[in-house]
């Protein structure tokens, strides 16, 4: 995509009015949009063309059971030019959150909406159904949530869960699960689209929108309904952090040294492992410019897993999936002056295999209580865990 392409383009200039932003600001997002869903470079310049040209998609925008959190992590106030973004190129018609009407007159924007937009119009489902005593514990405008969602979905032109809990049940799905909240697609019965996270990258919901603006369909998704450009590799794949775990450095404490060094965080429980997001790729949070829950030196807690965020505590080791360290490693520290009892024995082994690499699942295997750091020797180590 060549910048010049759109230099006297009118609608390109009437989006700069619009957006406040630069055509280069706008075109580097495109860019970033089209290389974050693995499209070709000339997606960029038709992605822009959509979004500057074509007519708004109308956006009916509902909210169950939840926090509000996913559209806060849209809107948020520190990234103003993701909300304007997408309050321009969707048409919100309908959002309780948002909506300056309440009542009986909210709902008869709904329904006008849907009515003006028969078969055209996007339904976002944010938050997830309880489905317990026939849906009680949720309602709106007397109707509850299961019959608002299948009203809603019935003439859509597509249906997608934004979150966690529109996408798998989230939070309020953990069990005993009191009210037996379910996802939107349970409901519909059928995959839907989902961006489950809590809250979700709302990069990915953008570059999810500006896809089905530009091409007219959504992007490829997995059996679960996630689209694949996000949500296809492990965020231990892409982590900063990788390269501690390969060598078996870790946190052990919050604020330990480790912690301090930027350490792996796995012994800390971080679900990085066994959890299929882009976080690390598609940076996303509130504490300053590209961060991430894991770059702040918080574990992962596999927000968007179904069974692991909410149900597996967060001290608990993530599944190791796709890497399994050998079994024995060649001793790198050796043990000096230190008597074989039981005790340094197992840390002798423990500690060449954090060196290693695997030292997360040699602790796992020997004890859990057994410390591990970088070369640390081990008369060290058994002064601190004596046998
Ligand atoms: Fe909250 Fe959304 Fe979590 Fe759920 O995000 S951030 S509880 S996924 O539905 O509002
Ligand atoms: Fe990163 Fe967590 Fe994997 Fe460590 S365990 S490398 S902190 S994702
Ligand atoms: Fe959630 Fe883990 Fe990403 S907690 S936001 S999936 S780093």
């Amino acid at each position: 995509m060549n910048e010049s392409d759109f230099e006297n383009d009118e609608s390109m200039l009437a989006l700069e009015k619009r957006l406040g932003i630069s055509r280069r600001s706008f075109l580097q997002m495109c860019a970033a949009m089209a290389a974050t869903m693995g499209l070709p470079n000339n997606a960029a310049a038709a992605m822009a063309s959509a979004v500057a040209t074509k007519k708004r998609p109308s956006v009916i925008w509902l909210h169950f059971q939840e926090c509000t959190g996913c559209t806060e992590s849209l809107l948020r106030a520190e990234h103003p030019t993701l909300e304007k973004l997408i309050l321009d190129i969707i048409s919100l018609d309908y959002h309780e959150t948002l909506f300056a009407a309440a009542g009986h007159q909210a709902e008869a924007a709904r329904r006008a909406a849907m009515k003006a937009n028969k078969g055209k119009y996007i339904l976002v489902v944010e938050g997830a159904i309880p489905t317990k005593d026939n849906g009680i514990y949720c309602k709106i405008g007397g109707q509850t949530a299961i019959e608002m969602l299948k009203e809603c979905a019935a003439d859509a032109a597509a249906v997608v869960a934004i979150g966690s809990c529109a996408s798998w049940g989230g939070m309020p799905s953990t069990p005993p699960n009191p009210t037996g909240s379910v996802s939107a697609g349970e409901v519909l019965g059928k995959v839907i689209p989902n961006i489950p996270g809590c809250p979700p990258n709302p990069y990915n919901f953008l570059s999810t929108v500006v896809h089905f603006l530009t091409f007219g369909k959504l992007p490829e998704v997995d059996e679960k309904g996630r689209p694949k450009f996000a949500y296809s590799r492990l965020i231990h794949e892409n982590c900063e952090r990788r390269a501690h775990f390969d060598a078996g450095r870790f946190a052990l404490e919050f604020g330990d040294e480790g912690h301090r060094k930027g350490y792996c965080l796995y012994k800390l429980g971080c679900k990085g492992p066994e959890t299929y997001a882009n976080c690390p790729a598609v940076l996303f949070g509130d504490v300053g410019n590209a961060s991430w829950p894991v770059g702040t030196g918080h574990p992962c807690i596999g927000c968007t897993e179904k069974g692991i965020a909410f149900t597996k505590p967060i001290h608990a080791l993530a599944d190791l999936k796709t890497m399994r360290p050998p079994v024995s490693f060649p001793n790198i520290v050796e043990n000096q002056g230190v008597g074989a009892t039981i005790g340094a024995t197992i840390l002798a082994a423990a500690v060449a295999g954090a060196a290693a690499g695997a030292g997360a699942m040699l602790a796992k295997n020997l004890g859990k209580n057994v410390k591990l750091d970088e070369g640390e020797p081990a008369k060290k180590q058994e002064e601190r865990n004596p046998s």
